[in-house]
């Protein structure tokens, strides 16, 4: 057991770790890469003021030189990505299940290395693109780095890492015109969804709100494989390891997302960055589902098929710790750029099943690091270094930083006195788990991961009535987007494996009848020599009626912390209104904005400057969770003025957010086209604040949506 002190010097160590190559120019005098003092980096050396540069400019060329050098390889997958330093701890041991230190060893801090990622787009894309999330975390741990790189949706598309490329080249922008960029709506990405049935269920998932989230504060994580958890006595158990938000899962809404992508497409990474600064640091709880070995084929699924989750309604999640990310890094690239996670990054306790998905991730991310990072010494970049010391016999190559002492580089020596020794399993050493295999080498997929339909329709049949409007809208909008009809005739006729009237609202939107039936073309992903007929999607099952952990309808809600909210204001707004508003929203730490006819300065009704945080012409409504006016007529003339103010407040309401008027701001929102709106739930007028925090709380009101869908912006 480590002692609170040790405990507490553990969660800094990989701080202090990353101190020791931290590089300070305050007061520091400029020099070249040899550490020469330079007198100027403005001009080269040329053959006269008006000759040519001459090829002995040595401070030009290594100048041009590094600069030529800046850029790597971005990620194949998740280019775009942000992240965070933080700690885990555990809540109470599951000893029981796992030897691993971080699940028994409840004094520790374990300092973390949180990156979320989007999937398809590269790394200048925008942040709010429908998507997969990735959700990747690196715990330093006393036993050496464990990685555990995950998602934000359960489920995957794809049951065996064979069709990885496959999948991704199709959603990637099409190689003849490198078009679209960070989009799933277009024609090769639905010609292989819709011959690839398994795909059906996280593709569901990204058609509903979970592909655009409001915040990666307000996503959960999900590591998606069985793993394994192995306890003293080498008796194992399967796991699901699932992270859980404080703040709730939120969305935002599509006609949001598009326009937040011409706003603000940082806005995520901005979010992210903004709260960790201010103090609020975001925070996750990490739950497991463990399941009795004994119990492997007890389920209508296959743990092992990665397109399928163990609903919580039959095995619950136990909470087990929380994870804080409370320190942004220093330097984007070193940190968030170079880090490299490693599915096959283990620690003894923990181990993987056969899940072929996560066994062909086991190779391709070491792969995929060399290619990016350039040598196989990425290890010993800052933020990969384990906290541990490493010893072993590997040597040399690229980029080697250590310089390891001695004559032997092999193993069993006598020069080297045996070191470094190995260790037993008593002694921490890792000893795979032992399982029993007696089976055929065989080119195959399971017959047991054939049904395709009954958890696409088990999520759609969870959701709210909001929830599932948002589903349509977004195989509407997708498949309005595709070219080929006989493309979405086949997605049609899948949509309608999950819910007919689904597929039906999807056809009238597309103009299109849902097809009957179709001719075989579907689930591809089968061999030449394989039975295509066992191959077939199996028939859906209702094991479940409903799972209600999988609507957003059912998650945490009630914090307002770091919620944006805009001030509407003009010159002369009542500071008594304002004054009450602020102090309210900002002892919930929400963030207050005052949002003004111009930048600069604006003056209140006690004749007291104030600064603007946005000029109405640089910001947008999309960039905020909910809207304030405060009275004064002055004020609520300079805003009519503009009719940006007027779009401003539409879209709000729109967007189903709440909206607090006082005194004559009423005035402003006649003007708006909200229609009669006196039994709004969130639409204050001259209300305490009180009410006006509740509706933030409630995230959107989705009562509205209907009537909200008639405003013309
Ligand atoms: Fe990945 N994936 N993946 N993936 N993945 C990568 O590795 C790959 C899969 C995930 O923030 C790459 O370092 C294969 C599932 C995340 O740096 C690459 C297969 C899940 C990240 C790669 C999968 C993920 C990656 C690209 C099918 C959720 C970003 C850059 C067998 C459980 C990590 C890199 C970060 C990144 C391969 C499937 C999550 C190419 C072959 C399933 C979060 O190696």
């Amino acid at each position: 057991m480590t002692n609170k002190k040790t405990s507490e010097k553990n969660s800094s160590k990989k701080e202090e770790q990353l101190k020791t190559f931290e590089k300070d120019s305050t007061k520091q005098p400029l020099t070249t890469r040899q550490g020469l003092k330079v007198n100027d980096t403005n001009n080269s050396l040329k053959a006269g003021p008006r000759g040519g540069t001459l090829l002995e400019d040595f401070l030009l060329r290594e100048k041009i030189h590094n600069f030529d050098h800046e850029r790597i390889p971005e990620r194949i997958v998740h280019a775009r990505g942000s992240a965070a330093h933080g700690y885990f701890e555990l809540f109470e041991s599951i000893e029981e299940y796992s030897k691993a230190g971080i699940f028994t060893d409840t004094s520790r801090k374990t300092p973390v290395f949180a990156r979320f990622s989007t999937v398809a787009g590269s790394k200048g894309s925008t942040d709010l693109a429908r998507d997969v999330r990735g959700f990747a975390v690196k715990f330093y741990t006393e036993e050496g780095n464990w990685d555990l790189v995950g998602n934000n949706m359960p489920v995957f598309f794809i049951q065996d890492a064979m069709k990885f490329p496959d999948l991704i080249h199709s959603v990637k922008p099409e190689p003849n015109n490198e078009i679209p960029q960070a989009a799933s709506a277009h024609d090769t990405f639905y010609d292989f969804v819709s011959l690839t049935t398994e795909t059906l269920h996280n593709h569901i998932w990204a058609m509903s709100d979970r592909g655009i989230p409001r915040s990666l504060r307000m996503m959960e994580g999900f590591g998606i494989h069985t793993f394994r958890l192995i306890n003293k006595e080498g008796k194992s158990h399967f796991v699901k390891f699932h992270w859980k938000p404080k703040l709730g899962v939120h969305s935002v809404t599509w006609d949001e997302a598009v326009k937040i992508s011409g706003a603000d497409s940082d806005f995520h990474r901005r979010d992210l960055w903004e709260a960790i600064d201010s103090g609020q640091f975001p925070e996750w709880e990490l739950g497991v589902q463990i399941i009795p070995e004994e119990d492997e084929h007890k389920y209508d699924f296959d743990l092992l098929d990665a397109t399928k989750l163990v609903p919580e309604e039959m095995v619950p999640v136990k909470i087990i710790g929380r994870m804080v990310l409370n320190r942004n890094p220093e330097n984007f690239f070193a940190e968030t750029e170079q880090v490299a996670f490693l599915p096959d990054n283990l620690v003894p306790g923990i181990d993987f099943s056969n899940d072929p998905l996560l066994q062909g991730r086991l190779f391709s991310y070491k792969d995929t690091q060399l290619s990016r990072l350039g040598s196989h010494n990425f290890h010993q970049i800052p933020i990969n270094r384990p906290l541990v010391e490493v010893h072993n016999n590997q040597r040399d190559g690229h980029m080697q930083m250590d310089i390891p002492k001695g004559r032997t580089a092999y193993f069993p020596n006598t020069l080297g006195g045996g070191c470094p020794y190995l260790s037993s399993g008593d002694d921490g050493g890792f000893e795979p788990y032992q399982e029993r295999i007696d089976a055929k080498k065989i080119r195959t997929r399971s017959p047991s991961f054939n049904d395709h339909f009954s958890q696409p329709a088990l999520f759609y049949r969870s959701l709210a009535h909001w929830e599932k409007q948002h589903v349509i809208d977004a195989y509407s909008f997708e498949l309005g987007k595709v070219y080929h009809e006989h493309i979405k005739e086949r997605m049609l006729w899948l949509i309608s494996q999950i819910d007919g009237s689904l597929s039906e609202k999807v056809a009238e939107n597309l103009g299109m009848e849902v097809p009957k039936d179709i001719e075989k073309p579907i689930n591809q992903a089968v061999g030449a020599d394989a039975n295509v007929e066992e191959h077939q999607p199996g028939e859906k099952k209702i094991y479940l009626e409903s799972s209600p952990k999988l609507s957003q309808d059912n998650t945490v809600f009630g914090s307002i912390a770091t919620r944006q909210i805009a001030c509407l204001v003009g010159d002369g707004f009542d500071m008594d209104d304002f004054g009450k508003m602020k102090k309210a929203l900002e002892s919930e730490n929400a963030v207050v904005k005052l949002v003004a006819p111009h930048g600069g300065m604006v003056m209140c009704s006690k004749d007291m400057k104030h600064k603007v945080d946005a000029s109405i012409m640089t910001t947008e409504s999309v960039l905020f969770d909910a809207i304030y006016i405060p009275g004064g007529e002055k004020s609520i003339d300079a805003l009519l003025k503009k009719s940006k103010f007027i779009k401003f407040v539409n879209e709000a309401f729109k967007h189903c957010k709440a909206i607090a008027v006082d005194n004559d701001a009423e005035r402003f929102l006649e003007q708006c086209s909200l229609g009669n709106y006196s039994d709004d739930k969130a639409v204050l007028v001259n209300n305490e604040p009180k009410k006006f925090i509740e509706a933030i709380g409630k995230h959107r009101n989705w009562d509205r949506m209907e009537k909200a869908s008639e405003i013309p912006v």
